[in-house]
């Protein structure tokens, strides 16, 4: 039985400050324990995340793949393993759209953190116009497999697949329950193509793209769905609460 891994992710959004506040109201309503809660922050609140979160998993939300050197403004694996960060959000669009990710680099990334154990979070997702030539399956079939490129299934189960379609992004449209549920389902055939079936029936993999408390039950419910990826609502502590308890 796959889990539900719910995570924020709070994007170039969070001081010290706020993460600190945020979490003295959320860390101890992590009941539900058939849930993973976690939260994506920026690299200079994830000191305080660490700290201050006792039952809510922190992510970085990109890494380098180089160990460390002249790559002015990156920050390495080691740096975030020094401080206990587990997970890192990899390839997430607005990385791939605006910081040039690349499926090369999200694949380095992904070789790089699993070989220092190490969890990551690697985005697919297909734009409007990509769904509107009905080619979202391909799309991130093609994403999925060079993400994947050289990873062992043993390390491929370590990981965690967050579907997000880049149009339902921050923009309130959701795609169907049953949309993403075929998205999902089709991830996990291509896996099992990959690896093999048993291997991908083990693979988590979420949903993103403008999840919120009033939807989260029906994308949970869904065969394939093991959870999300929140951006917007999870800044907001209430609903944040009422993302990782939708079931209580
Ligand atoms: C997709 C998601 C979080 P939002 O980027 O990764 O953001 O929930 O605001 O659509």
């Amino acid at each position: 039985m796959r889990k539900k891994i719910i995570f924020g992710n709070w994007k170039m959004n969070g001081t010290n400050t706020e993460v600190k506040a945020f979490l003295k109201l959320v860390d101890k309503k992590v009941k539900n324990t058939d849930v993973v809660a976690g939260l994506g922050l920026p690299f200079t609140a994830l000191q305080t995340g660490v700290k201050k979160a006792k039952n809510v998993k922190i992510a970085a939300e990109n890494v380098h793949f180089h160990q460390n050197g002249a790559y002015t403004g990156e920050v390495s694996i080691a740096m975030l393993q020094e401080i206990g960060v587990g997970y890192v959000i990899i390839g997430h669009s607005e990385r791939r759209e605006m910081f040039n990710e690349t499926d090369q680099s999200v694949n380095a990334k992904a070789i790089a953190l699993l070989a220092n154990n190490m969890t990551p979070i690697i985005c697919c997702g297909e734009t409007l116009a990509t769904k509107e030539a009905g080619n979202t399956v391909k799309f991130v079939n093609a994403q999925i497999k060079a993400a994947y490129k050289t990873i062992s299934k043993e390390d491929a189960v370590k990981t965690i697949i967050a579907y997000e379609p880049i149009w339902a992004i921050g923009t309130g449209k959701t795609a169907t329950a049953q949309d993403a549920q075929d998205v999902c389902k089709a991830i996990r055939q291509n896996l099992a193509k990959i690896y093999d079936k048993p291997t991908a029936e083990q693979m988590i993999i979420q949903y993103g793209g403008s999840v919120k408390p009033a939807n989260i039950k029906e994308l949970m419910e869904q065969q394939d769905i093991d959870g999300a990826l929140v951006g917007g609502a999870s800044l907001v502590a209430e609903d944040y609460i009422a993302l990782i308890n939708y079931n209580n």
